[in-house]
């Protein structure tokens, strides 16, 4: 086939067989490859070639293909550089070099702390009637000034925030503030785990002493770590950007815009020291000019996901269709292609780079499915469907 002629690979999350969302509908989506990871191991412990094996069945049974692990998740201890930390990524290389032998070589994590991706509400109903993750800078000011009462807090954020923050509050019910600290306490991706105040501010005091510049040692060192086991065994890392691209509740944010991930990729120079480019993470951003970052990074980017965000006042934003919202999915397309066409010409890299549509509304029978927040069936269904249109349209065939 004519390298110019190569397709994005089109893959989609699973999150196990404990998602409602079946292969069988995965396969149902046109996506050829499926993007998971062993979620029932805690993070910390070696996934072994017995587990990565009977997993990659599972997915090669249903016809498809076990594209990309998202994530490898990092252990806090890495995170904060503490002293067992050396154990960790001495465990991390070991997983790596069971999912080179199993033949799966593209590994996306990210180094967010303590939380993973932070929303306020999981189902803002949007004009059609569909549902979308959303994050409130007035309601997370709101939970980490009067519900999580961290001192600090009362010196980042202005008065007129500070303001509206505690009228918002008072509107709400009880069951509400629940549920929003319930959504914004929640922990990783693909587990229950949903942290109470006092685990969270005990991982926040392990924090005490780490701010940005000891978190971006902390990813060096890691880095240093593992990159020359990911080279020797061909596995292709790629980080994920933090959401939202900016630091929350005293936690620092290191994987924020283009001088983050220039700082990333400089710390080992290496092309398995790479980036997952989240357009809807990084898009939460209005200083961060996509289409320009694919230009000047694409060589280092291994996974494309691709959703859009609508931003609205204070750094709220929601999730918007993906072919809506404040970023040009047409120009970050066109580069995205730009880049596929430079790595045909010559002939370094993976052309044909997985791309997943990460989120979706919920829409249709959606709402029927007990699905993980922005991981619905149908809805990221169109999402996939819109952008492979919008690729073969600027292809042109
Ligand atoms: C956010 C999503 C997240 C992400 C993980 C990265 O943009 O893609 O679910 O996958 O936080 O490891
Ligand atoms: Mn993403």
């Amino acid at each position: 086939m004519d390298t110019y002629h190569q397709k994005l690979e089109q893959t989609f999350r699973w999150f196990g067989p404990a998602d409602e969302v079946t292969l069988a509908d995965i396969l149902q989506t046109g996506a050829t490859g499926v993007v998971t990871a062993l979620h029932q191991i805690p993070c910390g412990d070696v996934w072994t070639d017995a587990d990565i094996l009977d997993r990659k069945e599972m997915i090669e049974n249903a016809g498809l293909k076990w594209s990309i692990v998202e994530s490898v998740n990092i252990h806090e201890s890495i995170k904060t550089g503490t002293s067992e930390r050396d154990n960790y990524i001495e465990i991390y290389k070991t997983t790596l070099k069971n999912l080179a032998k199993a033949g799966i070589k593209v590994v996306c994590y990210n180094f967010m702390p303590v939380l993973d991706w932070t929303r306020t509400h999981l189902r803002y109903t949007l004009k059609d009637k569909a549902e979308a993750l959303r994050y409130d800078a007035i309601a997370l000011a709101a939970f980490d000034l009067y519900i999580l009462e961290r001192k600090e807090a009362f010196n980042e954020f202005s008065e007129e925030v500070q303001n509206k923050a505690k009228i918002y509050l008072s509107t709400l019910s009880k069951d509400e503030v629940k549920t929003l600290t319930e959504t914004i306490m929640t922990g990783l991706p693909g587990t229950d785990e949903v942290f109470t105040i006092p685990e969270f501010y005990e991982h926040l005091d392990k924090y005490a002493n780490v701010g940005k510049k000891e978190l971006r040692e902390n990813l060096a060192y890691f880095l240093k770590g593992i990159i020359p086991t990911a080279e020797e065994e061909g596995i292709k890392m790629c980080i994920h950007p933090d959401d939202p691209p900016y630091p929350i509740l005293g936690l620092p944010r290191i994987v924020c815009n283009e001088e983050d991930l220039q700082f990333i990729v400089d710390a080992v120079d290496s092309d398995c020291n790479g980036i997952t480019f989240c357009t809807g993470s990084l898009g939460a951003n209005p200083a961060n000019d996509l289409p320009a970052m694919i230009e000047r990074l694409g060589h280092k980017i291994h996974f494309w996901h691709l959703r859009n965000v609508q931003r609205e006042e204070n750094g709220s934003f929601y999730e918007a269709p993906h072919l809506e919202g404040s970023n040009s999915m047409y120009a970050i397309m066109k580069a995205v292609i730009t880049e596929q066409e430079k790595r045909a010409t010559s002939g370094k890299g993976i052309v044909n780079i997985p791309m997943r549509p990460d989120h979706g509304h919920l829409i249709l029978d959606d709402i029927h499915r007990n699905t993980y927040p922005g991981y619905s069936v149908i809805g990221r269904l169109k999402g996939l469907a819109e952008l492979r249109g919008l690729e073969m349209g600027i292809r042109g065939y």
